[in-house]
C-alpha cells in the first residue's frame, strides 16, 4: 500500500453499515428532494430516508406506486448530489418481482445510494396507514427478492433492509418474528419492523423477542409519544423520522398561500420567510461566482493539480 496516499474517508455505504452495527441508536431524517436532503444534512442528521410517501406527495401523486422507478431515481439523484451523508431509499415492494427489485438495486447503487428498504407487501403497494387492507407478499417469494437484491448489489457495503408489515396487517407478533427471521436468513442486513399503533408496545415486544439477531430499524410516526430512550434501551439500531419534512412543507406552503391570497400582499408573511439572500447562501452561490472567475476565461498559466474549488 502506498503510505504517501491520504487515507480515503469511509464511503457513504460503509458509514451506513457502521451506523447499523453501532451499539448506540442512529437517527435518519426524511427528505424528498435535493433541498430537503440538504436541510436534513445541515441540521446534523448522519443519514437520510428517501421516503416513498414524501417523494410521492412532493410530486403531487399518491403513495400507491403511482410514481415510476424512473421518477424515483431522478429525485434520488438530486438528493445524492445535494449531500454527503448516506441515503436509504424506500424501495416499496421493489416495483414488481425479484427481477424488478434487483434492477432497482443496481440503479440505486450506480447513483451512490447506501441502502434500499423493501417491504413484504404486494405491488402496487398502499401506504401502511391507509385502512384499505394490507395484503402481504408470499414469504418465500419475498425471501427470494431479498436474496436476488443481495446477489445484485454493486458495492459490498450496500445494505438491504427488509421491512416486515405483519404487525401493520394485523397478523401479530409471532408471524412478524417468523418473517423477520426468514428475511434475515435470506440475507437482509437489517429488519425494519413497522407498526401503526400509538403506544409503541408491539415494537418494544418485537425488539425484546428479536434480541439483536440483526440490526432493527423503526419509524415512530404513530407512536411518536414514546420517548426514544425506550427504543434505544430495547436495542433499536436506527430510528427514522419518516415524513416530517414533507408534512412541515405542506403546512408552511398552505399557510403562506392562504395568507397571500387573503391579504392580497406579503406584509403578513414576509417576516416568517427566509430571505432570498439566505436561499442564495444555503445553495452556495458564492462558489459559483468563484468558479466563474476561475474557469470562464482560462489562460492556461496555472499547472497546480487539484487547485480548483
Ligand atoms: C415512507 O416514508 O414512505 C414509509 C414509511 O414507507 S410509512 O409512511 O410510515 O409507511
Ligand atoms: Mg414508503
Amino acid at each position: 500500500m502506498d503510505s504517501t496516499r491520504p487515507a480515503q474517508p469511509p464511503s457513504r455505504s460503509a458509514r451506513l453499515r457502521a451506523m447499523l452495527a453501532a451499539p448506540e441508536i442512529s437517527f435518519l431524517m426524511e427528505a424528498h428532494n435535493g433541498l430537503s436532503a440538504r436541510i436534513a444534512q445541515h441540521a446534523g442528521f448522519p443519514g437520510i430516508w428517501a421516503s416513498g410517501f414524501a417523494i410521492s406527495t412532493a410530486l403531487g401523486v399518491r403513495d400507491s406506486n403511482e410514481l415510476s422507478t424512473k421518477e424515483l431515481l431522478d429525485t434520488v439523484a438530486f438528493m445524492v448530489d445535494a449531500t454527503t451523508v448516506p441515503i436509504v431509499v424506500d424501495g416499496d415492494t421493489g416495483y414488481g418481482n425479484f427481477n424488478n427489485a434487483r434492477r432497482l438495486v443496481r440503479q440505486l447503487g450506480r447513483l451512490g445510494v447506501s441502502a434500499v428498504c423493501l417491504e413484504d407487501k404486494l405491488f402496487p403497494k398502499t401506504n401502511s396507514f391507509l385502512g384499505t387492507g394490507q395484503p402481504l407478499a408470499d414469504e418465500r417469494e419475498f425471501c427470494g427478492k431479498i436474496r436476488a437484491c443481495k446477489d445484485s448489489q454493486l458495492d459490498a457495503e450496500f445494505c438491504v433492509v427488509a421491512r416486515v408489515e405483519a404487525l401493520v396487517s394485523g397478523r401479530g407478533l409471532t408471524e412478524a418474528l417468523h418473517r423477520a427471521e426468514s428475511y434475515r436468513r435470506a440475507g437482509a442486513d437489517a429488519v425494519f419492523i413497522h407498526s401503526k399503533q400509538q403506544d409503541g408496545r408491539e415494537v418494544l415486544d418485537f425488539a425484546r423477542e428479536w434480541a439483536g439477531r440483526c440490526p432493527l430499524v423503526i419509524t415512530p410516526t404513530t407512536y411518536h409519544g414514546v420517548g426514544v430512550d425506550a427504543f434505544e434501551r430495547a436495542g433499536v439500531a436506527m430510528l427514522i423520522w419518516a415524513n416530517q419534512n414533507m408534512r412541515a412543507a405542506v403546512l408552511a406552503m398552505r399557510q403562506v398561500c392562504q395568507s397571500i391570497a387573503a391579504n392580497r400582499g406579503l406584509t403578513a408573511v414576509e417576516p416568517a420567510l427566509v430571505s432570498v439572500q439566505e436561499v442564495f447562501d444555503f445553495l452556495d452561490y458564492d462558489e459559483l461566482d468563484a468558479a466563474t472567475l476561475r474557469y470562464s476565461s482560462w489562460h492556461g498559466d496555472e499547472t497546480t493539480a487539484g487547485a480548483g474549488p
